[in-house]
Order: C-alpha cells, then sequence, then structure tokens
C-alpha cells in the first residue's frame, strides 16, 4: 500500500516547511516538499531532502540503554566515526529505564529539594506539543529548576520587542514587492533557504539586495552590494543610518508623529553617532554609511531581513533595538514589502497556558522553582549550591555540542555524582556523558502541530510511519514518567489530538476559524488577519505573491504597536528600568578589537555550518559529503604575519581552551576576524568543538549567549591531536 502522508518540518529553522512523505508498506520511501505551501513551495533544504538517511540510520538510538563503562567519549569515537559505542552501553526495558530515573528521582528529592533536578532542552523539534507542553507539565509538577532557554534569541526578542511590542514583521511573500532589501545578519542560503525565490523575483524587477555580514556568506557572494561589518558593531551602523536620514529629514515624519514615542529624544541621541565617528567601528567608511542610510530611506518599499546574527554579540539587544528602529522612523511599515522581518512567531498566539500548564506545582512548594540559565551550564554544574545539582534530564538538545565554553561544562558532565538522562535519536556528543539514554522518534513518528518564525501559516504534521525500534516521542516519554512518579492530574493523560485542539482553542482573534480538521483537510493554513485590523492602507491594492486571494498583511502599517504605549517606543521605560538608556546606544563590546587590550587579537565567528542544523545532522554521512568541517577560516593578511599557509594545522586558543583546525585562507572573513563552524565535538580532532572558546558571558538584554564575541589568537601548529 502506498499513502503520502502531510507533514511539517519541526527543525529549528524559520522556514517551517510542508513537507509530503510517502510511505510504502509502513516504509518511508521518498520525502519532498509540498508544492501547495505558499512560502516554502515544493523544494526542501539540502540536509532535509536526505531524511530517509537520518530516520533509517544505522545509527539511530532504537532501545533505552544504561551505561556500563565510565562517562566520556569512547575511542571508537575520537577516531571520528559516527559511534552508537556498544561497549558503554546495556540495553534495558523501558520500565526498568522509567523504574530507575523514578527512583533516583526520588531519593534526590528527598535528599537536595526537587530543585536539584534540571531539565535541558532546546530546539530539536519545534513542534507545538513535543517541544514545550508534557515536559514542563512534568518538570513543573515535579517542581524541578526551571530552565532558562535563552541560547538563541532571547537577546534580539528582548531589542524587537521593547521597539515594537510582539515578535511580527513582514511576511516573506511580500518580499517580491520591495525594491530594496537589507539582508542584516542574515545568511539566507543558509539558514532561511526558502526567502531567496521571492528575493531573486523581487531583483528580477529591479530590486537591490544589500548584505550585511562580517562573514562573506554565499548570500553576500550573491549581494548587488556587501558591506562586511567588524562583529558586534551593528548598533553603531544603525545609530550613524538614523543620523544620517533625520539629519537630512528623509524620515516619515507623519508616521513618526503619529505612531512613535520619544523621537525627538533620538533625535537629539543620534547627532553623537555621525558616520564619520561610527566608521572605525564598523569598518565601513563614512561614505558607505551616507549612501546606505539615504537609499534606504529613499528607494522604496525597502525593507529589511534582520537575522539572529546581529544579537548574539555582548550588545545584542541594544543593536537590535536601533536597527527595529528604522523601519519606524522612515514609515516603511505602511508600504505592501517595506518593514523588517526578524520573527513572525508572535502572531500565532497558541493557547500556551493550555499545553504548559504552568499552574502545576508540588504540593507544599510556595514559591517558583529557581531559574537556571541554559548558557551557564557549565557554571551551573559546577558551582551551584544549595541545592546542587544531582540530576540532568536533557531531550532535544546537545549541550555538550552547542553549550558555550565547552570545557567547562563537559567538566560539569563528567561528575559522577551527577544522574543525566538523555532522550536522544543519536549517540551524540551528550550521550556520551548519560547515565540512561532513552530512544527518541523523528517527525516522521509522530504527530504534531507547527507554527513557523519566518511566515505566517499554521499545519499540523502527521505522522508517517510508526516509531522505530522502542522510540518515543518526548509527549509520551513524559506522559510514562508523570504516570510512573504517580502524578494524577488528568492533564497527563491527555491524548494528542486534545492537546492539538487545547493549542488551537486561544484568544487569539488571528487562529479564529483554525481547527484541526481544517488544518488536516488543507494542510496549511494562514493566520486568519481578516478578522482583525492590519490590513492594507486605502491607498495601495494589489495582490501580492503566491497567495494572491490573502490581503497582506502589514502589522504597523496604522501603529498598532503591542507596547505598552501602542507606539513604537523608541524611548523605553521598561529599557530604562534595566539600568540601560531608554533611548539606545552604542557600548563598544568589552571581548572585541575595540574593547581593552589581550593577548587575544583576533575575532572570532563560531558560525553555523550551512549545511547542518546546529549540531545535528553533523553525523549523518550524506550531509557530511556536502560540508567541508574543521576548517578555520582567515584572512591572508593575518596568515602572513603568523607565517601561516592555507591548508596548515593551526591551534586556535585563548584562555578558555584550545581547538586545533585546518587553516583556510580564501576571503571569506575581514583581517582580524577568523570564524570556524559548529560540529560534534567528537567529530573535531581532539573531541572538543569550536565552544571551547566561546564564553558564558551573557548579552545586555535577554540574559542571551555572546557566541559572536568572542577573541583568540591563532597560531601554526605541527602537532594533530
Ligand atoms: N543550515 C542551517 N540553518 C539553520 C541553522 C543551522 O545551524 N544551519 N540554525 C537555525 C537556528 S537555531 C537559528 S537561530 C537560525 C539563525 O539564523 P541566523 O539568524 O541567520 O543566525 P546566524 O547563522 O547565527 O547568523 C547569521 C549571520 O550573522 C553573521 N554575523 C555574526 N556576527 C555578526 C555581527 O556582529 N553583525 C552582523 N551584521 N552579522 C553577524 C554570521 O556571519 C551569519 O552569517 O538559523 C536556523 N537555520
Ligand atoms: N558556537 C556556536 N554555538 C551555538 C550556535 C552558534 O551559532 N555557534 N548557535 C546556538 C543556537 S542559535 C541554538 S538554537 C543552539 C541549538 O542547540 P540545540 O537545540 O541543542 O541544537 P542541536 O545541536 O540541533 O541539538 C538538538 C538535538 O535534539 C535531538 N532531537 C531532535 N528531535 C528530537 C525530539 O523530537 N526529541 C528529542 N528528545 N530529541 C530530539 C537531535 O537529534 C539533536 O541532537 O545552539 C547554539 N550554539
Ligand atoms: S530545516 Fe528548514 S529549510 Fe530545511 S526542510 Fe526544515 S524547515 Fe525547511
Ligand atoms: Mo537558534
Amino acid at each position: 500500500m502506498k499513502t503520502v502522508v502531510h507533514a511539517a518540518c519541526p527543525h529549528d529553522c524559520p522556514d517551517a516547511c510542508g513537507v509530503l512523505i510517502t510511505v510504502e508498506d509502513g516504509q518511508a520511501t521518498k520525502i519532498q516538499g509540498d508544492p501547495e505551501h505558499p512560502v516554502t513551495r515544493g523544494f526542501l533544504c539540502a540536509k532535509v531532502a536526505k531524511y530517509l538517511d537520518r530516520v533509517y540510520s544505522p545509527d539511530r538510538v532504537l532501545y533505552p540503554m544504561r551505561r556500563i563503562a565510565a562517562k566520556g567519549h569512547s575511542d571508537a569515537a575520537s577516531a571520528g566515526k559516527s559511534p552508537a559505542p556498544t561497549q558503554a552501553w546495556q540495553r534495558i526495558t523501558w520500565d526498568e529505564a522509567l523504574d530507575e530515573i523514578a527512583t533516583r528521582f526520588r531519593a534526590i528529592i528527598t535528599e537536595f529539594g526537587s530543585e536539584a533536578i534540571l531539565p535541558y532542552s532546546y530546539g530539536g523539534t519545534l513542534g507545538a506539543l513535543n517541544g514545550a507542553s508534557m515536559d514542563r507539565r512534568f518538570f513543573g509538577r515535579l517542581g524541578a529548576s526551571q530552565l532558562e532557554r535563552a541560547i538563541c534569541s532571547a537577546a534580539g526578542e528582548a531589542g524587537l520587542i521593547s521597539v515594537l511590542g510582539a515578535k511580527l514583521g513582514t511576511e516573506p511573500e511580500q518580499f517580491v514587492h520591495s525594491r530594496y532589501i537589507i539582508a542584516w545578519a542574515s545568511n539566507i542560503h543558509g539558514n532561511n533557504v526558502h526567502l531567496w525565490p521571492f528575493i531573486e523575483e523581487a531583483r528580477r524587477k529591479g530590486a537591490k539586495l544589500v548584505v550585511i555580514d562580517p562573514y562573506r556568506t554565499r548570500t553576500a557572494a550573491c549581494a548587488d552590494w556587501y558591506l562586511p561589518i567588524n562583529p558586534g558593531t551593528d548598533g553603531a551602523l544603525a545609530l550613524a543610518m538614523m543620523h544620517v536620514i533625520i539629519g537630512e529629514g528623509l524620515h516619515d515624519a507623519d508616521y513618526v508623529a503619529k505612531h512613535t514615542l520619544g523621537f525627538d529624544a533620538l533625535r537629539e541621541k543620534v547627532k553623537a553617532y555621525p558616520p564619520e565617528r561610527v566608521a572605525p567601528w564598523t569598518g565601513i567608511s563614512a561614505e558607505d554609511i551616507r549612501k546606505l542610510a539615504r537609499e534606504y530611506a529613499t528607494v522604496r518599499p525597502s525593507v529589511i531581513r534582520l537575522n539572529y546574527g546581529v544579537q548574539r554579540s555582548e550588545g545584542g539587544g541594544m543593536a537590535t533595538r536601533a536597527v527595529a528602529m528604522l523601519p519606524c522612523i522612515i514609515g516603511s511599515w505602511k508600504e505592501v514589502g517595506g518593514g523588517l522581518q526578524m520573527s513572525t512567531s508572535g502572531a500565532f498566539g497558541l493557547n500556551k497556558i493550555a499545553l504548559t500548564r504552568p499552574d502545576l506545582k508540588p504540593e507544599g512548594l510556595q514559591r517558583p522553582a529557581r531559574s537556571v540559565n541554559m548558557v551557564e551550564l557549565g557554571k551551573a554544574l559546577n558551582t551551584l549550591d544549595d541545592p546542587p545539582l544531582k540530576a540532568l534530564f536533557v531531550y532535544s538538545s546537545n549541550p555538550a555540542a552547542v553549550c558555550p565554553n565547552h570545557n567547562e561544562v563537559i567538566r560539569g558532565l563528567e561528575r559522577p555524582d551527577l544522574f543525566t538522562v538523555v532522550h536522544e535519536q543519536f549517540f551524540t556528543d551528550t550521550t556520551d556523558y548519560a547515565d540512561i539514554v532513552l530512544p527518541a522518534t523523528t517527525f516522521f513518528e509522530h504527530k504534531d502541530l507547527q507554527t513557523a518564525y519566518g511566515h505566517y501559516f499554521v499545519q499540523v504534521s502527521d505522522r508517517a510511519i510508526e516509531p522505530l525500534g522502542e522510540c518515543r516521542s518526548n509527549v509520551e516519554l513524559f506522559r510514562a514518567l508523570a504516570m510512573r512518579m504517580g502524578f494524577d492530574d488528568p492533564c497527563f493523560r491527555e491524548s494528542i489530538d486534545e492537546m492539538i485542539d487545547g493549542a488551537l482553542d486561544s484568544e487569539n482573534p488571528w487562529l479564529k476559524g483554525i481547527d484541526r480538521g481544517r488544518l488536516q483537510r488543507e494542510r496549511q493554513v494562514r493566520l486568519n488577519f481578516a478578522e482583525t485590523g492590519a490590513r492594507l492602507p486605502a491607498s495601495g491594492s494589489q495582490a501580492i505573491g503566491a497567495d494572491a486571494k490573502a490581503e497582506p498583511f502589514l502589522p504597523f502599517a496604522h501603529g498598532g504597536f503591542r507596547t505598552p504605549s501602542g507606539k513604537a517606543e523608541l524611548y523605553s521605560e521598561a529599557i530604562k528600568a534595566q539600568g540601560l538608556d531608554p533611548v539606545v546606544e552604542f557600548i563598544v563590546p568589552q571581548e572585541s578589537r575595540h574593547g581593552k587590550k589581550t593577548a587575544f587579537p583576533l575575532e572570532l565567528l563560531a558560525r553555523k555550518a550551512d549545511n547542518f542544523l546546529n549540531s545535528s545532522f553533523s553525523n549523518l554521512p550524506s550531509v557530511q559529503a556536502m560540508e567541508e568541517t574543521n576548517l578555520l577560516e582567515m584572512h591572508s593578511s593575518d596568515a602572513r604575519t603568523r607565517g601561516i599557509r592555507d591548508g596548515d594545522t593551526v591551534k586556535v586558543y585563548n584562555n578558555r581552551g584550545e581547538i586545533f583546525l585546518r587553516a583556510r585562507v580564501d576571503g571569506a572573513v575581514q583581517p582580524g576576524v577568523v570564524s570556524a563552524r559548529l560540529n560534534w565535538a567528537k567529530l573535531t580532532p581532539g573531541s572538543r568543538n569550536i565552544n571551547v572558546l566561546t564564553s558564558e558571558k551573557l548579552s545586555d538584554l535577554g540574559n542571551s549567549a555572546t557566541f559572536y564575541s568572542v577573541l583568540v589568537e591563532v597560531e601554526s601548529s605541527k602537532f594533530i591531536p
């Protein structure tokens, strides 16, 4: 029997593709993009196009396993293979695994209290159910420490929300109407590939594409104008652009008067940021800054695709705030194809309370459980007291690869007294430190509800095949654990469909008329913007993009900002309350070439790989074939002064650690900047990855990670570990 099942890609990616899976006699035999999805339009990225290799990989975790050897990478692993190190593991039943976890948890709670247990999850799946529902209910009811999930986007979200009040932005379909497109810290070909066809269509009609990125991405190489910027200086660039725009009267005085708060204070503030002052920080000439500002303000509609690279810096929150002000002062929110997109996730408004049940608590616990920032996992494992962390439950994440200050993370994970459970699809860097490993389903094997952060379509992702081996989804795992702990709240028995219905039963007017039945019939349903304001201004009502039936969604054409004042807040009391400049300012990042002098003169971009997804996919041979790994990209001038030639082994180091990579001298970075890509640690020489060099330092807003504020030194090395 042959069927075609509709699913949605749940990986941590803005595109949330519509997917069609062909199933023959219970086996998935083909994956393709759903051609009817109006944004993702029938194609998949290169890694997910090879998803059958992932689902049916011989390296999948298929059964619960108990550790029978010391914690740490096995020899097979450091030899560079993608291992299922069987000599470290003994297969056990689910009953044995659940009993052992429940017994250990009870003992830890008796001796140290429930906050000695820490859940640790992030972006393995963004499915609404498997991402955050039964797990949150379980750990809430248990009274475990709460996890502050700030590793990715918290600084940018705080910056964006301080101006707009919500994570809303320009629809990707509208980019075809843009005449001037700025891809700002936005690796579109690598991380957001479904936006590219819309940009190409706009360019065929004459639009100009500008890319602002310290790394010459494939997108930068295709741009009409590439502006390599020094890392961590985007806030200064945006301030200088506003200096020019306001100084030359290129702002939209009418929009500003009606829909913004604090313009006079901003006008004063930007006087301190003339292009001549900002040029040395950014590495962009004053002349280019002026040209960029003038073009952006006058070639209309102009749009900014701001992605998360800007906010992975010490000043990332303020920088995002500064960039988010630009469309507010030029009034481009009024135009189809104008505005800015960083995230669209704020539009979905699922009923998160129903999903996560924050009211569940252990009997007797009055205050909320303490919170631990996931960025500081190393610090938490090694130094947290009262109570110390005694158990770590990892799912949908690979902290032994993705967390900053890797050496400290590993030191913590090696603790023999730490009871670690990892729910995974593969034997990752993190399972190498687990006491118990539990097998997890892929999205082929479970049903879920899918939103997006790069468009406005909702989908139900159907289950295509039975779970492989004894794999269980996150929902089913935490349901079973709740039962084992004796939690009898009815919510632990809710079916998947009941949970989907509960999530869609929300006060968000944009979900009106969208229910599970309709989603299963229509596959991808655009949010119901017709129900509320936020529509086209009377002047221009051209149809847009692939979905001509739908009116363009212009979130702030008539104001309607979700801030306390209802205006775009160029002055923010909330920012002031945090002790920061209520307007906006640029503070030179300490760990940068502009900060205080150190022995480490080069700025490192510890970037993601175009063909992996954070550390996911990096173990699959067919995906490895598309990505060159273990490289340090550097500029020829920095290589020359250190006697390094293309292909040499180099040691890259700072006070936190060292790593051995192969030098690539090819012009992707500017002088003073080096770049390397995230990969599994055990697939990197020495079994340490690039996060040995990154720090736990938090960003100015949102307590987020600062993966792109890192200084290092590089030297030629004969030694290959
Ligand atoms: N192929 C692939 N796709 C992915 C991912 C992946 O790992 N691989 N990861 C997913 C995840 S988790 C996320 S959050 C999104 C993130 O996607 P993006 O928001 O695009 O995030 P990054 O790749 O971190 O950074 C984007 C770009 O910012 C640049 N950059 C670094 N520092 C600065 C700076 O100071 N200023 C400027 N202007 N640019 C800077 C980087 O060189 C990079 O090209 O992508 C998702 N999609
Ligand atoms: N140096 C450096 N470090 C970074 C970044 C960077 O740019 N540079 N980016 C940061 C960013 S933006 C992010 S978002 C984080 C991402 O950090 P993570 O979310 O930890 O990302 P992944 O490495 O993709 O690990 C996800 C794991 O979840 C597993 N998984 C997938 N689906 C499921 C499921 O349904 N259930 C369970 N139990 N497991 C599942 C996958 O097999 C995979 O091993 O990394 C951060 N780390
Ligand atoms: S990772 Fe992103 S681009 Fe690739 S299939 Fe999934 S949603 Fe689409
Ligand atoms: Mo992320």
